[in-house]
């Protein structure tokens, strides 16, 4: 479109004021709509891009979903939505099945007859389960290994069974292996509180929702506006193999990386691998890659040694020599937490840069109101660090 068609074309001869007025008002009206863009452009730059990254299941989701809660106490708006929290119904009766079907998945894989075995306690017997409940114990693994997922729902009337064939000793023994499959962390929380979860207003409260498992697929981000001196955008991703290719197209403009990994997996077996491949192991390779990386060179990375509650109670079972065959100290919570620390953060190969790490737990809501502090901080300080070089 040319100039002269927007301004009406020749209709004074084309040399007459009314033209120029016309350019006037269109240069005018150029100048705003440029204001406007810079401005824009400005605000957009004063936007900190926080980048959540590492393998699946870490908490990634979690540290957002938590960061989410802390600016709805701060803010008074609200944490999750009607919509959003109805959604979660169905994403934990899911989770439900998923601990169902895991465990029956495992042992098809490893040749166990679970529901043989369970048919084989006696009723009545030493483990003090009478027959019906034996029955109705058989009965249900066998409705969760024909049905889909998308047919599963709790029924109130299911829930004592339920939570006690999750506590019977067939299950006990395959649950002491829980390590080689990939049941979700949430399993016992949410066994133990089926009832609730099976009412039939049942709404999800901010545990259940922190606690809830869905993987993320995808790229998803949420702005986060708390603080007038420091508002960000927190982008989340999908953490399994799968989704990782996708993870170039947040890699642009980013203030810091939130590396997360979780402290207890050093005895897990990765779900997305057939040959028992050990998840903190996959972390490692994976943190040593994102941290060389040419985007990240030279950006601050914020390393969270996630699930430090699970960590705690598994060093009393399971000695970290297990997976870090050079360890050496006790197994203290704090020497096994700075043995990790210190095997990721070698892994940084530019001495020029900071790795802040952080010990987290993601599902605690009280000790994660100090990690928004720690967030603003060590951005904020790197910033300034930032300025003074240049
Ligand atoms: N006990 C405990 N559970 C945690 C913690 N952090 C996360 N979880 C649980 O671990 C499970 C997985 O967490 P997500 O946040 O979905 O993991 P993710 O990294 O987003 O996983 P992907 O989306 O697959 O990449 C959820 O059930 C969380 O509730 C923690 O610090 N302690
Ligand atoms: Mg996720």
């Amino acid at each position: 479109m040319s100039l002269s068609d927007l301004c009406g074309g020749g209709g004074n001869g084309g040399s007459g004021s009314g033209d120029n007025q016309a350019l006037r008002e269109m240069s005018e009206r150029n100048k705003k709509i440029n204001k406007q863009m810079a401005e824009l452009d400005k605000e957009d730059r004063s936007i900190h891009k926080l980048l959540l990254l590492g393998a699946g299941g870490c908490g990634k989701s979690t540290v957002l979903k938590q960061m989410r809660i802390i600016e709805a106490e701060l803010t008074g708006r609200d944490s999750f939505s009607k919509k959003e929290t109805d959604h979660y119904v169905s994403i934990i009766q899911r989770s439900i099945f998923s601990i169902f079907d895991t465990i029956l998945m495992y042992c098809e894989d490893k040749g166990i007859d679970l529901i043989q075995r369970i048919n084989n306690m006696t009723p009545n017997g030493s483990e003090g389960y009478t027959g019906d409940q034996i029955d109705a114990f058989v009965d249900f693994l066998r409705y969760v290994s024909t049905i889909s997922v998308m047919q599963f729902w709790v029924r109130q009337k299911d829930v004592k069974n339920i939570q006690l064939l999750y506590h019977c000793p067939p299950v006990r023994e395959i649950l002491e292996k829980r390590n080689e499959f990939d049941l979700f962390d949430q399993a016992d929380y949410f066994i133990e509180h089926l009832e609730r979860i099976a009412e039939e207003n049942y709404s999800p409260n901010l545990d259940d929702i922190l606690r809830a498992r869905a993987k993320t697929v995808g790229i998803t981000e949420k702005f986060f506006d708390i603080d007038r001196d420091f508002k960000f955008r927190m982008v989340d991703v999908g953490g399994q193999r799968n989704e990782r290719r996708k993870w170039i197209h947040a890699f642009d403009n980013v203030t810091v990386v939130i590396f997360v990994i979780g402290l207890s997996e050093y005895d897990q077996f990765l779900a997305e691998s057939e040959t028992n491949e050990n998840r903190m192991q996959e972390s490692l390779d994976l943190f040593e890659e994102i941290c060389n990386n040419k985007y990240f060179k030279n950006k601050p990375i914020m390393l969270f040694l996630n699930k430090t509650d699970l960590f705690e109670q598994k060093l009393k079972k399971v000695p970290l020599n297990t997976f870090f065959k050079d360890y050496t100290e006790d197994n203290s919570y704090d020497s096994a937490l700075k043995h990790i620390q210190k095997r990721f953060t070698a892994l940084n190969k530019n001495p020029n840069r900071n790795v802040h790490t952080q010990p987290t737990c993601a599902t605690d809501t009280k000790t994660m109101k100090h990690i928004f502090d720690f967030i603003r901080s060590t951005i904020l300080r790197e910033l300034l660090d930032l300025s003074g070089q240049l």
